[in-house]
């Protein structure tokens, strides 16, 4: 059952884990090899990978295989290891919480580091009203619950989503997000009463954000009208859709008019929460004040935890029982968090996810400047991509940048893509990082562009 016979020489993760990248087998080495070939008989099909490892320990900004490869990781698990994999401060939490209670459920027995977490989020989402907090599993559950609760408030049933929107892979959520492959082709039907408008995506539509707010409102004043929408839901960078950052002056008319005509305006922060975007959460980027938002991943350190935070009078229309879950806000889970959030508050996280934006727009911003192939760099802090086009039309090159990615997975760097069109290579390093690495990864990247 082990995953390796050598159990003892696997070092600990965490931040003293060495910093390197080290190859020392092809990709995947025998031992990960074998566990792939195991999976490939016992999970899912469905369920891909793109990188062809097995994991034994994490740290700082490297992962370690089974074979003794040592890899740069350069998406901290989509977004989620934001303190560093393995963070002492999180184990250390994770395991005396393992050690006291496990589980109680909180609707049965209620304890109190759920409250301390929803106290946090109250504190830190922005916003300067009252606010409450209740706390799911995943991300795509904490949408729904958003969709629930905004619904109840308002007694209206029709949800706005965006273009290029990802919200989950639930029901709902699927009908939230907008890319059919991988995440929707033959899954339907999908959930009613849910209504998809063009956003804003400056290097794409060209349109200043008052004029793309007014196509998006238009639309929906035309379409929907109103009085039947419940809420607007929006990723204020989207994430899978390709970290495009929407121009500005289109978020705040977008929320001026959901109050105007009292609707839910719901920021989905899963994704560019906690540090992030280098600030706590990206609404703040853009100035506004979501009356909800979505939390989860980068919350509690890699542990299943996700919240809905907002305005109090909303979050209380739900009836007493009308939300829950047996495991929303798991014990292990809101210890994990109030150590990850101890970390982002008082480690300097914010400030380390600007310095490794400043670093990588720098880096990449000078490979462009011979590499017209480098069609837009985008994003804020730690969560940066680069949109691959063809040279000569602009049109989106899915090719390329499959191939480009292929090579940096072959050379030990963890390396992911998204978008619609499948054109953009993000970065979602650990906010724990070193800059040796994250420079190597990006030499790695840029020869494998010259190369391609
Ligand atoms: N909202 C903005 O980014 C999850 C999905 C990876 P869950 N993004 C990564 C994949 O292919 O499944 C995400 C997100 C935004 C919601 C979600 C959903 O969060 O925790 O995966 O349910």
């Amino acid at each position: 059952m082990t995953l390796i016979d050598e159990t003892s020489t696997i070092p600990a993760g965490g931040p003293t884990l060495e910093q390197v990248r080290r190859i020392v087998t092809e990709l995947p080495g025998p031992r990960s090899a074998a566990i792939l070939a195991r999976k490939a008989e016992a999970v899912a099909a469905g369920v891909a990978h793109s990188m062809p490892v097995s994991v034994v320990a994490a740290g700082g900004g490297v992962v370690l295989d089974a074979d003794g490869n040592s890899l740069i990781d350069l998406g901290s698990g989509i977004a989620v290891t934001s303190v560093g994999n393995a963070h002492p401060k999180v184990a250390a939490a994770v395991a005396a919480q393992a050690a006291q209670f496990t589980h109680t459920c909180f609707m049965v027995s209620p304890y109190e580091s759920y409250v301390d977490v929803a106290e946090a989020l109250n504190r830190l989402t922005p916003g300067d009203f009252a606010k409450k907090t209740a706390l799911f599993n995943s991300g795509a559950e904490a949408v729904e619950n958003a969709i629930k609760i905004a619904r109840k408030h308002t007694g209206r049933q029709a949800v706005v989503a965006f273009d290029h929107g990802y919200h989950g892979r639930t029901n709902l959520t699927m009908a939230l997000t907008a890319k059919s492959m991988p995440y929707k082709a033959g899954f339907g039907p999908f959930a009613p009463e849910v209504y998809r408008v063009p956003g804003s995506y400056p290097y794409r539509d060209g349109l200043t954000g008052a004029e793309a707010a007014t196509r998006a409102i238009t639309l929906i004043e035309k379409q929907i009208g109103a009085d039947s929408l419940a809420a607007v839901i929006i990723e204020p960078i989207q994430g899978e859709g390709g970290f495009i950052v929407p121009a500005d002056g289109f978020l705040d008319a977008v929320v001026a008019w959901c109050r105007d005509n009292g609707v839910v305006f719901i920021a989905d922060e899963v994704q560019t929460g906690f540090a992030r975007t280098g600030s706590m959460f990206a609404s703040e980027i853009f100035g506004i004040e979501p009356d909800l938002i979505t939390t989860a991943k980068g919350i509690a350190a890699g542990l299943p935890l996700a919240g809905v935070t907002g305005r109090a009078e909303i979050m209380d229309a739900a009836h007493a029982g009308g939300l829950g879950g047996t495991y929303g806000g798991n014990p292990i889970a809101c210890a994990a968090a109030l150590a990850a959030i101890d970390a982002f508050e008082n480690d300097g996280l914010i400030e380390r996810a600007q310095q490794i934006g400043a670093l990588l727009t720098e880096r990449l911003g000078a490979i462009r400047e011979n590499d017209p192939r480098l069609g837009d760099i985008r994003g804020h802090g730690a969560m940066i991509a680069v949109e691959f086009v063809d040279a000569e039309t602009g049109a989106p090159d899915a090719a390329l940048t499959s191939a480009v990615a292929k090579a940096c997975v072959a050379e030990g760097v963890i390396i992911l893509t998204c978008g619609t069109f499948g054109n953009v290579i993000r970065f979602l390093p650990p906010l724990s990082i070193g800059d040796d690495l994250l420079n190597e990864g990006i030499d790695v990247l840029a020869a494998a562009l010259e190369r391609a």
